[in-house]
């Protein structure tokens, strides 16, 4: 278990707790709690594994340190086992809705009785929130103006947890003596930014052996259907997960099949007519005679096909690719040797310079770019003038301390919502590295969405734009940008984009990276960590920029040092 993931067990049992109005100081605890177990670097699990007390850490008591190695061996919480029960999904579903927390949705569950999203935008419609105490007419207004992102919201899982989740049955079933073959198929391998449902083949002397593993994987939380040689079942997360055993002669085209993504099929499927070919989850066929299955460079081969990597399988790019001289060789997580978008203590991080260097260096990184925030986020303690003077000062020191890494002096630079950016051009003209962001007002109209991305373009110490758009995947829509003009203004000053790497962000996505990629815009992946293990989600950016069609070319911090410090010399 990832210690996001048993973060997410406790802020659910408050976030139950609350509704429930329990005592707020129990409420509290556990909210420190999911706070303590997000932010720690260690791994919460393998101290759990190596019996290491937990109280050790501020805020986990005996009887909490407890509780957490009970949800890390079992998966499972009682109490929250037992909240679920009181409290209907419909009435957590409230808590996506950006701007409602768990005391309002006490308030809609226990006075107007409301379960679900649908009974409370019906309550909206109908004016019955407004006239609640404590709420007015703004509120009741942005419920309304929210709540169908909401709903979508909730059916999917990201692409983290669906990976998490797949790799693990994968694993476990690969241990299981009849199994032969097994991988996770769909969505997950194409790696989208979220998942619908999980899929999984296998190959198996016994289909009943692959099945029996997966319905005692801890994972699971029910088995909703078991067949001959498929099964669906519900994991403890709420995702649902598709099993399917298929002999080895059709492996190769079960993996193409179910895999995806129908659009891709469907072109793959006409391809084959054209041949006089017939493709299915069994395999190639001329006739009753199956020319290819077992593997799935054969199926593609069938077809005068390259095999394409999963990643581009979406019918964008792929078919093109293959006519104007075939798949180029993508971007690969060992190709990148920069990370140019991280916070310290200075601001919400929770590591020092000099831990977020030695950590980036381990992972092999030959260089980063330090990139607190700036003033206006307030809430996160943004850097004025002075105090980022005086932390590129600290970064300086840093430097001396540590050798084969390479410290750039930068900033995360808010674009304001008046188009001005947040600190003056004589301070941002002495660092090595300008990220521009918006964070604030991204619901502005098209017009000074755009003024304000165009301040940060024209700006001649504005090297990259961070998250270009804000959107937050499944949660959030990014703000109304026209990203052709945009993008093309960006490539007329020089300006880089980033593929932020945080699967909640995943910004730029695949669309208009590929849209940047093709004015030759150079693109950065950058984890934006905030602590030691936030460099793990590099992986999400890669897949992001595998979607995109990106090559090692494409991506600038896949330079050396010497070259990436040339690029951005001034
Ligand atoms: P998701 O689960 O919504 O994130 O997206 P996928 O792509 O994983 O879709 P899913 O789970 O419905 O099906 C997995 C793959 O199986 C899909 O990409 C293509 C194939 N597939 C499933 N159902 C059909 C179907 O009815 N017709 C065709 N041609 N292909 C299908
Ligand atoms: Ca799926
Ligand atoms: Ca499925």
């Amino acid at each position: 278990m990832r210690n996001d993931q048993i973060a997410a067990v406790f802020e659910e049992l408050a976030d139950l707790l609350e509704i429930q109005q329990a005592n707020p100081f129990r409420v509290r605890a556990y909210r420190n709690a999911t706070r303590t177990i997000s932010s720690t670097a260690d791994s919460i699990a393998a101290l759990v594994e190596e019996k290491s007390d937990l109280t050790k850490f501020s805020g986990i008591g005996k009887d909490l340190a407890n509780q957490i190695v009970g949800v890390v061996t079992t998966g499972k919480h009682e109490k929250l086992t037992e909240l679920r029960t009181q409290v209907p999904d419909g009435v957590l579903d409230m808590l996506r809705i950006p701007g409602v927390g768990p005391k309002k949705v006490a308030v809609f569950f226990h006075k107007l009785n409301l379960t679900s999203l649908d009974e409370l935008k019906q309550a909206a419609q109908e004016g019955q929130l407004a006239s609640l105490k404590g709420f007015g007419k703004k509120t009741e207004a942005a419920i309304l103006e929210n709540i169908d992102l909401a709903a979508e919201a909730g059916k999917r899982i990201s692409i983290a947890d669906a990976r998490l989740a797949a790799d693990a049955v994968v694993e476990d079933l690969l241990a299981v003596e009849e199994v032969t073959q097994a991988a996770v198929a769909g969505s997950c391998r194409r790696r989208r930014e979220s998942c619908g449902d999980l899929d999984v083949l296998a190959t198996s002397a016994s289909a009943d052996a692959a099945m029996d593993c997966l319905a005692a994987n801890s994972l699971v939380e029910k088995v909703l259907m078991r067949g001959e040689t498929k099964m669906r079942v519900r994991l403890n997360s709420g995702v649902e997960m598709d099993l399917r055993v298929v002999p080895d002669e059709s492996y190769g085209a079960a993996m193409q099949y179910f895999t995806g993504s129908k659009e891709h099929n469907v072109v793959i499927r006409g391809m084959a007519k054209d041949l006089g070919l017939k493709v299915n989850e069994y395999g190639v066929f001329k006739g009753e005679e199956q020319v290819a299955g077992a593997t799935e460079e054969d199926v593609y081969a069938a077809l005068d096909l390259p095999w394409v990597p999963p990643e581009l399988r979406e019918n964008r790019l792929e078919f093109d690719l293959i006519e104007s001289g075939g798949i180029p060789e993508l971007v690969e997580q060992k190709d990148i040797r920069g990370d140019l978008h991280m916070h310290t203590t200075a601001t919400d991080g929770t590591a020092s310079i000099l831990e977020m260097a030695e950590a980036a260096k381990k992972r092999g990184l030959k260089y980063i770019a330090i990139t607190d925030h700036s003033k206006r986020v307030s809430m996160a303690n943004g850097l004025d003038a002075d105090r980022l003077r005086a932390h590129w000062e600290e970064i300086r020191k840093v430097r001396e301390q540590i050798k084969g890494i390479e410290i750039f002096c930068g900033i995360e630079c808010d674009i304001l919502e008046d188009a001005t950016m947040d600190l003056p051009d004589d301070i941002l003209a002495e660092a090595d590295w300008v990220v521009a962001v918006l964070h604030y007002g991204l619901q502005q109209p098209r017009d000074q969405i755009m003024k304000r991305l165009m301040t940060a373009v024209r700006n001649p110490h504005v090297n990259i734009i961070g998250h270009p758009t804000g959107r937050i995947v499944g949660k959030r829509e990014g703000a109304d940008i026209d990203m052709k003009e945009f993008l093309k203004a960006a490539a007329d000053h020089g300006v880089m984009m980033e593929i932020n790497a945080h699967y909640k962000r995943l910004d730029l996505d695949a669309v208009h990276a590929a849209a940047a990629k093709d004015l030759g815009i150079p693109i950065v992946i950058s984890t934006d960590a905030h602590s030691v293990n936030g460099f793990d989600v590099l992986t999400y950016g890669v897949d992001q920029a595998r979607r995109a069609g990106l090559t090692k070319a494409d991506v600038a911090n896949t330079k050396t040092a010497a070259q990436f410090r040339k690029l951005i010399s001034r």
